[in-house]
């Protein structure tokens, strides 16, 4: 794990003295943007250590030889410029994912820009305008070259950061390993595209295997979830501890406990968790992932060490302030019915593999084995699903018509999530990934205020891959078509 810090004091100590003068009460917090904070990506192979001996090192591709890639991490309302070397023997682009970046920063290959060639270096530059917990992978052939690796955590630091004695990224993803630790080459498999995904067979935080998360009595941790997984939905408990969800997919959300004491991340959602260490000195607990039921396994240790930090953890203010995003006028919001259909029709119990296969949808075929709206992507360029009107509110009915979970991921844009198979949500969240379960239907609102093409699909790579994927189009109104 060579670019995290899993233990010792972090930036935000220095952060939390230094706010206070930044801010002056403005709405959107103005810091000297003199110069954009430039930051160097190489994304080519490497060979790292996945799981422990005896097994031998694995060869991934990745951002500057780790896994994850650098934490990229800014103030709020800086500018970044990263330069992204392509030493891949393919095309690649990154995307920045959560992030309201121009459209022409999105890394979306076609689409948004030409793909970066082998070789050559792609320039990105963007304001960071929400505070947050987000990550960056490429959007070309994101089912390989995100499995491979190639992905980093971006946390962007709010101006008044609330207090914490320590803050810690746990990057989760899977991975699809042989006996020798390599990685199966079985991408773009049949299995994997018409049902769950490519689910692997090792679970790693930051990279590797987790062994222990070593903490202190009266200790307060903000942990950042990242899920990096292509298709592995998690549903983590933590044992003996109850933690406070602070923001989901980087936006603040009122503080509160996971629904069941499970905190649910599809790909490529985050979550930010505040726990308190409230166990005894040398007391040990476990991080269980229970979301495939008869699956369940230890995916983590939370080990005390037996000397206490003090006597109990503060009790500061945990609510984060809210990000600048236009609030959506539900009441006059246009509304538009999304839905998401193929795959399997019968769900995947009992039969095998050839039984799963007779019960697919008449005429399927591989690349078009998912749709939205009854269109199934063969690509990155495809006439928009939908043109919106810039600056205007819509709400988006989604319809899960398909027996398996999916993550939709807007990009450019975060949404509210509004209601859940009509009843309304407790807090509206702000999500730029909403996982829908099978059948299930949710409404979602946001202000189309981000003028250009910006990709929706599910983020279970091997769904976007087979054809769960469209264009929304945001334009002037004058110049709509
Ligand atoms: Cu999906």
């Amino acid at each position: 794990m060579p670019n995290f810090k899993m233990d010792g004091p972090t930036r935000r100590r220095f952060l939390a003295g230094s706010a206070a003068m930044l801010t002056g009460g403005v709405a959107f917090p103005s810091v000297a943007r003199a110069e954009p904070r430039e930051i160097q990506l190489r994304a080519g192979p490497a060979r790292v250590r996945i799981v422990p001996t005896p097994y031998p090192d694995t060869t991934v591709w990745s951002f500057n030889g780790s896994v994850p890639g650098p934490e990229i991490r800014v103030r709020q309302g800086e500018r970044v410029r990263v330069f992204v070397k392509n030493a891949l023997a393919e095309e690649t682009t990154v995307h920045w994912h959560g992030l309201r970046v121009t459209n022409a920063m999105d890394g979306v290959p076609h689409l948004t820009q030409r793909p970066i060639a082998p070789g050559e270096t792609f320039t990105y530059e963007f304001d960071a305008l929400d505070a947050g917990t987000f990550w960056y992978h490429p959007h070309q052939r994101g089912f390989e070259q995100v499995d491979r690796g190639l992905y980093g955590p971006l946390i962007i630091d709010e101006a008044e950061p609330i207090v914490v004695d320590r803050d810690v990224t746990w990057v989760l993803d899977d991975w699809r390993l042989r006996n020798d630790a390599s990685i199966s080459d079985d991408f773009e498999n049949m299995h994997d595209s018409a049902m769950a995904g490519r689910i692997g067979n090792t679970v790693t935080i930051n990279g590797s295997v987790p062994d222990r998360f070593v903490v202190q009595a009266g200790e307060r941790v903000r942990l950042r979830l990242i899920n990096a997984a292509n298709a592995r939905i998690f549903a983590l408990e933590f044992e003996g501890h109850q933690p406070q969800i602070v923001a989901l997919d980087g936006q603040p959300v009122a503080p509160h406990a996971p629904s069941g004491g499970r905190v649910m991340l599809g790909p490529a959602m985050r979550a930010d968790l505040i726990i308190d260490m409230t166990g005894a000195p040398g007391a040990r607990f476990r991080v269980i992932d229970g979301f495939y039921r008869g699956r369940e396994y230890r995916l983590h240790d939370v080990v005390y060490t037996d000397i206490p930090l003090r006597a109990a953890p503060p009790d500061t203010a945990i609510e984060l302030p809210a990000n600048p995003l236009a609030e959506p006028d539900v009441a006059d919001a246009q509304r538009h019915a999304v839905s998401f259909g193929g795959g399997m029709m019968g769900g995947m119990m009992g039969g095998g593999m050839g039984g799963m296969m007779r019960r697919m949808m008449p005429g399927m075929q591989h690349g078009g084995i998912w749709n939205i709206n009854g269109v199934s992507a063969t690509g990155h360029v495809m006439d928009p699903m939908l043109t919106l009107a810039q600056g205007r509110s819509y709400l988006l009915a989604l319809t899960n018509d398909t027996a398996f979970h999916h993550p939709i991921h807007l990009h450019g844009h975060s949404f509210r999530v509004l209601s859940r198979n009509g009843v309304p949500t407790r807090r509206r969240e702000w999500q730029d990934t909403v996982l829908m379960d099978p059948r299930e239907r949710v409404d979602i609102a946001f202000v189309a205020d981000n003028p250009g093409d910006w990709m929706f699909h599910c983020h279970i790579l091997e769904h976007q891959a087979a054809g769960m994927m469209g264009v929304i189009r945001i334009a002037p109104e004058t110049s709509r078509t």
